[in-house]
This record gives structure tokens, C-alpha cells and sequence, in this order.
């Protein structure tokens, strides 16, 4: 048996150091639970090596900011197929939800912030890392639009099947060059709201070549009730581990393929997921923004592993209805 008072996380600082489960506010800044959460994840069968080299993105003239405001607020044509798909594995990818100049205008917006942030280029400036930045839709007109922008929002309340949705963070996610994988989870554990009406719009600012690390889905939806009793370890891999194993050995389909530009993904928050390591030259740059059904609570007990929650819904105690300032309806459109 492990003794779980001995282990140790070189990430961890204070009582989530020391105590050996989750049941605790976490004590570091978004990025930092960042910097922990990646070392939860076995990068034992990763190739290592070179990284491969990409093609820059095409210089193409960009849509006017009015133009991208326009594509953001047009419905996105979504299928009954769609909806179906979503809610029978736990997530969907649509193809085309942006066109590729408002990909590059992404792409450019997230690495200005980010260069900003971390006072450094991304080109190979911070390798390895798994960079966030959050609540970024606050100060930046642009990363505004897509945060809140209508065709996302719609798509987001008919995938869950729900008349209103809300913002509960945005996450500006850089897996840099040489960074591994994303340990498998899924996201109930993560956010501390008491429904299980909750989506993540993943929304690549380039393309993904399995190279690169896409998310990963597990399916179908119902495959969190094969781990549901294996525990979660915050100081190493062994959750992780646990999670692949039983999924290898009960043959549990896993969808790894590429993005294409303008290709957006959906999960729910019982979607087991993960990523492989980015072993190319070029960040792996995502916008993933969270909804979640109108109405819904936060739970009684959120723990570390929600990281800032409090900034995502301030002012909001456990067990309150989730409705702060910072979290927006989305859909419908509000006069
Ligand atoms: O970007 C990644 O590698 C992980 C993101 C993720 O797990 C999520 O958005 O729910």
C-alpha cells in the first residue's frame, strides 16, 4: 500500500503539499496549477527527439474586426446528427465553425497576450511548458467576441439541450514545443458546478496534426463509469495510468485525430479526454471557453483541484447559484 503522507510534488506549496487529498482550496495562481496538473501525466511511452517543423500559417489579408464580430454572431448549422453524436460520446468536432482568417486573428491575438504575459516570445522562448491565461475576454475587445459570441453560445445550449447558457471561464491554452501529454480527466472533477449540463468549446487557432497534441476523447460519454473508483493522486502519474490501462484493456474507443483549420471541439463534463505532447516547433495554441446551463449551482465542497474558481464566479458561495458578473448568458442574446 501506498503511504500517501510521504509523497511528494515539487509543484505543490502549503496545505496541498502536504495533506494527501483534494479536499482544500487551491493556494497558487492559475498557472502555477497549470505548471501541477501536467506532471500528473505519464509521458513514459512518448517518442522524444527532434521536433518536426510545421509550415508557418498562410500571409493572408484578415477579415476587418467588423467582418470577424459578423462571423461570430452568424448561427452555425447544427444537425440533430450533431447533437446526437455529442450526447451519446460526450463531445463533437464541427468542422468549419471559423473561417481561416478568423483563425489567424486567433492565432495572432492569444500570442500577443501571451508574449505579453510571460514577457518572452513563444518562439521556443518558453519550451516545454503548458502556458494558461485566463479571463482574458475582460481586457481584450477581440477575445471578447469569441468568448461570447452567439454562434458559440448557440451551439453550445442546443448540444446540451438547454434554452440558456452561461460563461463560466475562458482559458487561453499553449502547449509549447516539446511539452507532454494531458493527463486524462474529465472535467466534472475540475469545475466546481452542481450540474452535469457543462461544455467546453476547444477552439484551435491553427490547425492540429496529431503531432501536435489534439484533444483526445474518450467514448462513449458512458466510459466514466468504467474509472469512476479508481483515485485520484495529486502528487504523480498513477491516475493517469490507472485511467489508460482500464481503457486499453476494455477496448474503450479513443478519437486522436487532427484538427483542421477552423475545426472546433465540444466536450462535456463527464468526457474522459487528454492530449498527446506537441513535438513540433510551433505552439499549440487553444481558446477553451466553459458553458454552463442558466440556473446552476455551485457544489458544496469544490477542492484544489478547481484551481481560481472563485475568480470565475466571485462573490458566489458553495451551494449558491452560479450568476455572477463574469459569467455572462451567452445564448440567448440579451437586449
Ligand atoms: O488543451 C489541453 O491539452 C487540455 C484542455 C482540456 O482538458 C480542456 O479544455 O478541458
Amino acid at each position: 500500500m501506498t503511504n500517501k503522507s510521504v509523497q511528494i510534488n515539487g509543484t505543490l506549496t502549503g496545505k496541498n503539499a502536504v495533506q494527501s487529498d483534494v479536499n482544500q482550496p487551491w493556494e497558487q495562481d492559475n498557472q502555477a496549477w497549470w505548471d501541477w496538473y501536467v506532471t500528473l501525466a505519464d509521458n513514459s511511452a512518448e517518442k522524444k527527439g527532434e521536433l518536426f517543423e510545421l509550415q508557418p500559417m498562410p500571409e493572408i489579408d484578415l477579415p476587418s474586426d467588423a467582418a470577424i464580430v459578423e462571423e461570430l454572431r452568424t448561427p452555425y448549422e447544427l444537425t440533430r446528427e450533431h447533437i446526437t453524436s455529442f450526447q451519446r460520446d460526450g463531445f463533437v468536432k464541427l468542422s468549419n465553425v471559423l473561417t481561416l482568417g478568423a483563425v489567424i486573428r486567433l492565432r495572432r491575438e492569444l500570442i500577443k497576450l501571451l508574449e505579453e504575459a510571460y514577457n518572452t516570445s513563444l518562439d521556443g522562448g518558453m519550451r516545454d511548458r503548458f502556458l494558461s491565461l485566463d479571463m482574458a475576454w475582460l481586457d481584450n475587445p477581440i477575445v471578447r467576441e469569441y468568448v461570447l459570441s452567439p454562434r458559440i453560445g448557440k451551439i453550445c445550449a442546443g448540444l446540451l439541450s438547454v434554452p440558456s447558457v452561461r460563461l463560466y471561464h475562458d482559458n487561453i491554452l499553449s502547449k509549447e514545443p516539446g511539452c507532454g501529454r494531458t493527463p486524462w480527466h474529465y472535467d466534472d472533477h475540475h469545475f466546481p458546478l452542481a450540474t452535469d449540463h457543462v461544455v467546453t468549446a476547444w477552439m484551435p487557432a491553427q490547425p492540429i496534426p496529431v503531432g501536435m497534441g489534439p484533444l483526445s476523447f474518450a467514448k462513449p460519454l458512458s466510459v466514466f463509469e468504467l474509472v469512476k473508483d479508481i483515485e485520484f493522486n495529486k502528487f504523480d502519474t498513477s491516475y493517469d495510468r490507472r485511467i489508460t490501462e482500464v481503457f486499453k484493456h476494455k477496448n474503450v474507443a479513443v478519437e486522436n485525430g487532427s484538427f483542421n483549420i477552423g475545426e472546433v471541439s465540444f466536450h462535456h463534463n463527464r468526457s474522459f479526454h487528454t492530449a498527446a505532447a506537441n513535438l513540433t516547433n510551433q505552439s499549440r495554441v487553444v481558446l477553451a471557453s466553459t458553458y454552463f446551463v442558466d440556473g446552476a449551482r455551485v457544489v458544496d465542497q469544490p477542492t484544489m483541484v478547481s484551481g481560481e474558481w472563485k475568480k470565475f464566479i466571485p462573490g458566489v458561495s458553495p451551494g449558491e447559484v452560479a450568476a455572477s458578473k463574469m459569467n455572462p448568458v451567452c445564448w440567448p442574446l440579451e437586449d
